[in-house]
């Protein structure tokens, strides 16, 4: 895994954007840019990072971006795409497409699902807050099962859609997880996905401090626990094969997991979570880890 003097020092966001304090996001998409380097053209629908991104006449990036109508960002790649294959660039820019879980597990899934389909030659990366929090924290998709937001004020009653897996059904070279608390192995992530052909999906858990209910001094030690919990594993999927990222080896062993309580209670949008959720959280958590030996075991 990277460490710390494998950072490059280049920034590609100027400093003082508009997102709030503790978020996630921000963290991400700054390694995420490092990661990628200069030769780089993005894509984004409507989200928080369209707000980092900054008013008309200002951009906080120092790449190329371009905005894009909610349902379009895997089209609007598509079309960056084939405009730089048709200037014989396609080799030497890469096209990256940076959505929310709105935009991407909703609004978004069909023009990502035609672009996966046609194998065109981007990464689509979606960071998942698990809600629609830039226009006031509505449910997506990707919501969690049991978590208060302004249109599920008794608790999701539905799990999250699992993308990830929906990527890997079209038969993509690469698809991986990520989370915002380790921001090493999103960085390599990133890295090992600008140089493989075809269609990279990585799917980043992003926590969001007043869309979640915590104190946005703990963003990392939030995320973080929804990995230790085993809720949000750290995997790859290269040329159909699983890998088990090192912050997730430890948790093949289920005592290794820390109780799924531990991230649900700090955080105040499960505060009415009902003992129903929790034991489906941990069905989930045991099935999702059984499903990982099966594949770690059969390949
Ligand atoms: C077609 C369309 N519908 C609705 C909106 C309003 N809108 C802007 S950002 C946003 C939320 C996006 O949610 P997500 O993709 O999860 O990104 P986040 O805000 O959480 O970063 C919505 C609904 C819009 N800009 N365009
Ligand atoms: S609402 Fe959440 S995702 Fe959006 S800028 Fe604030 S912390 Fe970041
Ligand atoms: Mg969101």
């Amino acid at each position: 895994m990277v460490n710390v003097l494998d950072i490059v020092e280049d920034e590609y966001i100027h400093p003082g954007t508009r997102m709030c304090a503790g978020c996630a996001m921000a963290l991400i998409y700054r390694f995420a840019l490092k990661a990628l380097g200069p030769k780089t053209i993005l894509t984004v629908p409507a989200s928080c990072l369209t707000v980092l991104h900054g008013m008309q006449g200002f951009c906080t990036t120092k790449l190329s971006v371009l905005h894009t109508p909610f349902a379009t960002t895997g089209a609007a790649a598509s079309g960056i795409v084939s405009s730089l294959e048709e200037k014989g660039l396609a080799d030497e820019i890469c096209v990256v497409a940076f959505a929310g879980d709105g935009g991407t597990t909703d609004i978004g899934i069909q023009a990502l699902s035609g672009a996966a389909e046609r194998g065109t030659n981007f990464i689509y990366a979606c960071y998942d807050n698990e809600a629609y929090m830039n226009t006031g924290v509505q449910r997506s998709g990707s919501t969690p099962l049991g978590a208060f937001t302004a249109t599920t004020p008794g608790g999701k009653t539905r799990p999250k859609k699992n993308m990830p897996k929906i990527l890997e059904a079209h038969g993509i070279p690469y698809v991986a997880t990520a989370n915002g608390s380790y921001i090493f192995d999103l960085y390599e992530k990133f890295q090992k996905a600008r140089d493989i052909k075809g269609t990279k999906y990585i799917h980043i858990l992003s926590a969001c401090p007043p869309g979640w209910g915590y104190d946005p001094k703990d963003t990392i030690k939030i995320g973080r626990l929804a990995t230790e919990t085993g809720f949000w594993p750290l995997y790859e999927v290269f040329n159909g094969k699983f890998i088990l990222s090192k912050p997730s080896k430890k948790h093949l062993d289920a005592s290794n997991r820390k109780p799924i309580e531990e991230y649900l209670i700090a955080q105040k949008r499960f505060k009415d979570i009902k003992q129903q959720d929790i034991d489906n959280y941990n069905s989930f958590i045991e099935a999702q880890w059984n499903e990982i030996k099966r594949r770690l075991e059969n390949q």
